[in-house]
């Protein structure tokens, strides 16, 4: 008799908007999970998104999606958090912080009342402190509490250089870090192919950066929402985890004398594997990127202390 156990992979997304039904839908196309549950406070809208995906099975195959509630949380491997209001035309990510840490407060309880183990993915802006507040409420290790980060920033950013230099974007060597937001950091110093620095004009740089930079606001003015490359980070980070591949990504974490910064979850290159951020890696950074990681923490400080956790 055979007495082998078949374990599902279970990835519940919360929030079933364009960000969540998009990384549902990539995580589906590519089979990374075999359960995908969506929840959302609007139940059939969830209960609509997983059906027209369920459509497209018999072309796919091999994965479960349904529209849950919170205790299917329990067993689960990931809980992916994209709930929220998104970001309007002219709205700051940090505009988005009161109304969104409201309902995380919520939704982390929902979650943690049934899953103790899995591994908290926060995608909802201001997704650094979002993350943050995620751990407090949660309770859970650090290690197992990650924000999307600068990880989709870093992708704009390759592109834009892979595009300058004509060079395929997966061979371009460049960084990130930081908050995802206006304060986030070019690590131009380290940028390289091949190991050799990319050299670059400076107003090249400038152009290249603020593209990167105000990609979000330039792709909500144009078409309301952002959600391929979003989607396509999130699965990223859920192969790392779920295949256990110390992939080398730029995700939020808590830092913990990072460069001199500690207390507050930045984006920076993080080792991610079965159990959530195995590792910060540091770098070595220019007295100006130095200067600039700063103040990008110093920002997100002042905006984690006006919630009185
Ligand atoms: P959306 O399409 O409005 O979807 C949000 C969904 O959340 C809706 O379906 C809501 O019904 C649902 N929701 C709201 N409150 C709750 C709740 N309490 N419980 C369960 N569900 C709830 O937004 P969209 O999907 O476009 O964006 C979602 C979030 O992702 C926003 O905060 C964006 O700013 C953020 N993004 C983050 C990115 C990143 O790099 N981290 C990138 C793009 C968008």
């Amino acid at each position: 008799m055979n007495t082998t156990t078949y374990k599902p992979t279970r990835a519940v997304i919360i929030g079933a908007g364009a960000v969540g039904t998009t990384t549902a839908y990539t995580l589906m196309l590519r089979k990374r999970v075999s359960e995908i549950v969506l929840i959302d406070v609007n139940h059939e809208k969830a209960v609509g998104e997983a059906l027209d995906m369920n459509h497209g099975l018999p072309f796919v195959g091999g994965v479960k999606i349904w529209a849950g509630d919170y205790s299917d949380c329990a067993g689960a491997d990931i809980m992916i958090v994209t709930a929220g209001a998104a970001q309007k035309t002219g709205e700051t990510r940090l505009d988005l912080l009161k109304k969104n840490a409201a309902i995380f407060k919520d939704i982390v309880h929902n979650i943690t009342q049934y899953n103790q183990e899995g591994i908290l993915l926060i995608a909802t802006n201001p997704v650094d402190i979002l993350s943050y507040v995620t751990l407090k409420y949660s309770g859970f290790p650090v290690h197992r509490v990650i924000g999307s980060g600068t990880l989709l920033d870093s992708a704009r950013y390759r592109y834009l250089l892979g595009k300058h230099k004509q060079i395929d974007p997966r061979s371009i060597h460049a960084h990130i870090i930081g908050e995802h937001g206006d304060t986030e950091v070019p690590v131009w110093s380290l940028a390289n192919v091949a190991g050799a620095a990319l050299a670059i004009e400076d107003e090249h740089k400038e152009r290249i950066f603020d593209s990167t930079k105000n990609a979000a606001y330039e792709i909500i003015h144009a078409k309301g929402a952002t959600f391929y490359a979003i989607a396509l980070a999130l699965d990223r980070i859920v192969t790392a985890i779920l295949q256990n591949q110390s992939a080398v990504l730029n995700v939020s974490t808590l830092l913990d004398q990072y460069n001199g910064v500690s207390d507050v979850y930045l984006g920076v290159p993080c080792v991610v594997d079965r159990s959530g951020v195995r590792e910060v890696l540091d770098l070595p950074l220019s007295e100006e990127e130095t200067k600039l990681f700063h103040q990008s923490a110093d920002k997100l400080k002042a905006e984690i202390a006006k919630l009185n956790l």
